[in-house]
């Protein structure tokens, strides 16, 4: 099958961060959700539930409830406090492979079990487009999903793998996508099983 293109912008680099290099992100990554511990996610207007569990660092972090809906805010929902500062790998990671002057502003994780999954959306609650949205794939591979600008346009499907980063600039910034599924008992990076995804982004103009 020849498949569809990728959106123009879109960049993936498998096995960017090696096994140590992972098994230090989720050291960092245990250490955020100590201080800022995963909430469960509600969709706006009807409150329910999102299979993904979420929390976030960095000064703002993505954050979704019935009342209030998508947004970005400096706290916590539940704790009220200040989200913990991004980890310095993924500082490092931005500042070499994002092109864009500026540092990250937000760092949402995301945590699926197995049965997890996200349907089909754009990102488009920030205020800068300009700048690409970064995100890293850890523990059990996954079935990502990416199409274009509109929901109806073509959709290529590939596995992400523990260790990849992928990088959403230029046209892809705003394109469709999603996460089909988790393929349980592929990764022995997390104890317990799953899969962990971090995205790092900047929000205001
Ligand atoms: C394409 N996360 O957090 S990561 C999200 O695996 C999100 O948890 C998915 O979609 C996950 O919003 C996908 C890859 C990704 C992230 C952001 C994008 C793809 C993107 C933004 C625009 C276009
Ligand atoms: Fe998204």
């Amino acid at each position: 099958m020849a498949g569809f293109s990728l959106p123009a912008g879109f960049r993936h680099l498998p096995g960017r961060f090696d096994r140590a290099a992972q098994e230090r992100l989720v050291t960092d990554i245990r250490a955020v959700v100590s201080a800022a511990p995963l909430y469960v996610p509600r969709m706006p207007r009807t409150g329910k539930e999102m299979s993904v569990r979420m929390t976030n660092c960095g000064a703002l972090g993505w954050v979704t409830d019935k009342e209030r809906g998508y947004r970005y805010q400096a706290t916590h929902p539940e704790t009220r406090n200040r989200w913990p500062a991004i980890p310095p790998m993924l500082l490092d990671l931005w500042r070499e492979e994002a092109g864009f002057d500026a540092d990250p502003q937000a760092c949402l994780v995301n945590f699926y079990d197995a049965d997890a999954k996200m349907g089909l959306h754009q990102d488009r609650d920030e205020q800068e487009f300009a700048a690409p949205v970064v995100s890293v794939s850890l523990g059990d591979d996954c079935l990502f999903r990416i199409g274009g600008r509109e929901r109806s346009d073509p959709i290529r499907s590939l596995p992400l793998k523990s260790g990849d980063v992928v990088i959403l600039g230029g046209a892809s910034r705003l394109a469709f996508h999603g996460v089909d599924r988790i393929y349980p008992g592929t990764s022995t990076l997390l104890k317990n099983g799953g899969r962990i995804n971090l995205t790092l982004r900047r929000v205001t103009g």
